[in-house]
């Protein structure tokens, strides 16, 4: 592994689209607002970006539209809070509430599986 790399996040799964809705910012609901965003999830973060980001070269720093973080969150699926078909929500500790949504069955679950992986491994560290 080249030493420049040491700086990148490790990467559990690559870039995709789905489209968030942030509902509630520590503790406080927020109107209810569909975008499509580049999802990176790392080993402790969820990434989102409002632009894709290409694979190869480094992620801008700056374009990082919300972190989210995943020790000590909470993830389910959900089917009262929205009317889209595969909708799950993250909790995280500090309250902020976020609904993940694709049209993909197979995508959602994947990011799912992945994301409930990451948060029953940070519990235990
Ligand atoms: O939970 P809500 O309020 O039914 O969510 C809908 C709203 O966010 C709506 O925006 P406006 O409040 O500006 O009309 C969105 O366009 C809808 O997509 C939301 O419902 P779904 O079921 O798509 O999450």
């Amino acid at each position: 592994p080249g030493g420049s790399e040491t700086l990148e996040p490790l990467v559990q799964l690559k870039g995709e689209h789905l489209n968030v809705a942030k509902i509630s910012e520590s503790g406080k609901k927020q109107r209810k607002n569909w975008t499509l965003m580049w999802s990176i999830l790392t080993s402790d973060q969820l990434l989102l970006y409002k632009e894709r980001q290409q694979e190869t070269s480094q992620q801008k720093p700056g374009s990082k539209t919300d972190v989210v973080q995943l020790c000590g969150a909470f993830i389910e699926w959900t089917t009262e809070k929205s009317s889209r078909k595969n909708v799950f929500q993250i909790t995280t500790n500090t309250g902020s509430e976020y609904l993940l949504q694709t049209d993909s069955y197979s995508t959602a679950s994947k990011w799912y599986d992945a994301i409930r992986k990451t948060i029953d491994s940070s519990v235990r560290t």
